[in-house]
């Protein structure tokens, strides 16, 4: 079938949840992707960074058809002998000292709400449902109605309510309104140390130093979302690390697999994780041994490929040739490592058609709101790779 025909039994069998690129995939290979009609693209959202690890990498295709053959799903009425070793090895990569599996980002994050709620009933002692969580404006979290309840895009949110309560929505990166949200019925701060979704936010340096300092005082728990900045794409591990910053709670997503299942995951003490006794959470799928057997294997790729460190040396090459791109389109450029949002000037259009113009060079990217372009490659592209990218990228700002 030509792409056209896969676009028309799309658009009439599959909701229009999203307004995709029409580029139509059906290989890929590292960085590069190829459409039904044998036209090749390099993708530089690397599903917006759950492809670090890149596409169809030889060790994660090879785990996952082994693992596959052998034992997929046992639910977790019974144990296997996949999610043990996952569990210590992420715990021994991290530092936490233990780990919850689930499925998807939201999941994560989910699991991490009812968790500090559980932990403020039972350890900080709030009054039972007075629980409050502190968010942040431009936050990006997932899609479930609890999520989408502190959800400051109001498209996320219309028409879904009743919402969930007991949410506290600050501006992000002031550290003294986060002081002055706090009451004492707060149990914790979530936060993404970089916004995503919000077009690569940085904050204030030092915000989230000042942040988790400000949680201690206050006896709040500072959960960091770490579903997209995570897993190398800032050129840290946790991006949290650049500034030396621990969240009590970590949600990890995405590239936790290197994109080839959905797994995720919360990091915490055994203090708090073990709050949760048996039958109050869990997951028909959460820590399957397919999905641990590939992530246990994304994580060997992210380390002994050295994919951290390449992120930090080839993101600041990125950074730096990105700036150099003399155009009248670019109002701003933000991010770290290989993770790059470029703002551009209201007078330009909107990002979209900058995305599609870059669609026709051959680089598959995405707008984020009207005015960003996102620049999320995975994290084995190569300089040579890089160039190949800016050189397209320069020629469509500076048309
Ligand atoms: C969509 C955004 C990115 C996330 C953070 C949790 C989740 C995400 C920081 C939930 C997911 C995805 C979801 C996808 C598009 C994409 C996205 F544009 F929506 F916001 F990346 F920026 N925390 N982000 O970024 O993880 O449940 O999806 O596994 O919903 O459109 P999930």
């Amino acid at each position: 079938m030509r792409a056209k025909e896969y676009i028309a039994l799309e658009d009439q069998y599959n909701a229009h949840n999203y307004k995709p690129l029409d580029v139509v995939l059906e290989r890929g290979e590292g960085v590069w992707v190829w459409d039904v009609e044998g036209q090749r693209y390099m993708d530089f959202l690397a599903a917006y960074s759950a492809l670090n690890q890149g596409h169809a990498h030889p060790r994660l295709v090879r785990v996952m058809r082994e693992q596959a053959g052998k034992l997929a799903l046992t639910s977790r009425a019974f144990r296997n002998d996949q999610l043990p070793l996952l569990a210590q090895e992420l715990c021994e990569l991290t530092g936490y000292e233990m780990m919850l599996p689930m499925n998807t980002g939201a999941e994560a994050v989910e699991t991490a709400i009812k968790l500090a709620r559980k932990w403020g009933y039972s350890v900080k002692g709030v009054p039972d449902n007075r629980a409050e969580i502190i968010t942040c404006q431009g936050n990006f979290h997932g899609r479930t109605t609890t999520i989408i309840s502190f959800a400051s895009e109001p498209e996320y949110k219309q028409g879904f309510g009743p919402f969930t309560p007991g949410f506290v929505t600050i501006p992000y990166g002031d550290a003294a309104a986060l002081e002055a949200a706090i009451t004492e019925h707060t149990v914790a701060f979530l936060v993404e140390p970089i916004q995503g979704e919000a077009g690569i936010v940085l904050p204030p340096a030092g915000y989230l130093a000042s942040a988790r300092a400000i949680c201690d005082r206050h006896h709040v728990l500072l959960i960091t979302d770490e579903v997209q900045s995570g897993l190398g794409r800032t050129g840290k591990l946790l991006a949290a690390e650049h500034e030396g910053v621990r969240g009590d709670i970590v949600c990890l997503g995405k590239a936790l697999s290197g994109g080839m299942y959905p797994v995720s995951a919360v990091l915490a003490s055994r203090d708090i994780l073990g709050l949760f006794q048996p039958g109050t959470h869990g997951s028909t799928f959460g820590g399957n041994p397919l999905g641990c057997a590939v992530a246990r294997e994304a994580l060997r790729v992210l380390v002994e490929e050295g994919l951290i460190e390449r992120s930090a040396e080839l993101g600041a090459y990125l950074m730096q040739a990105v700036q150099q791109i003399d155009s009248p389109y670019i109002q701003q450029v933000r991010g770290r490592g290989l993770w790059i949002g470029i703002e551009l000037t209201p007078e330009a259009g909107g990002a979209r058609r900058f995305a599609e113009a870059l669609q026709r060079e051959g680089l598959l990217c995405k707008e984020t709101h009207k005015n960003v372009l996102r620049l999320s490659p995975p994290l084995v592209i190569t300089r040579e790779e890089l160039d190949w990218a800016m050189e397209r990228i320069a020629r469509v700002l500076q048309r």
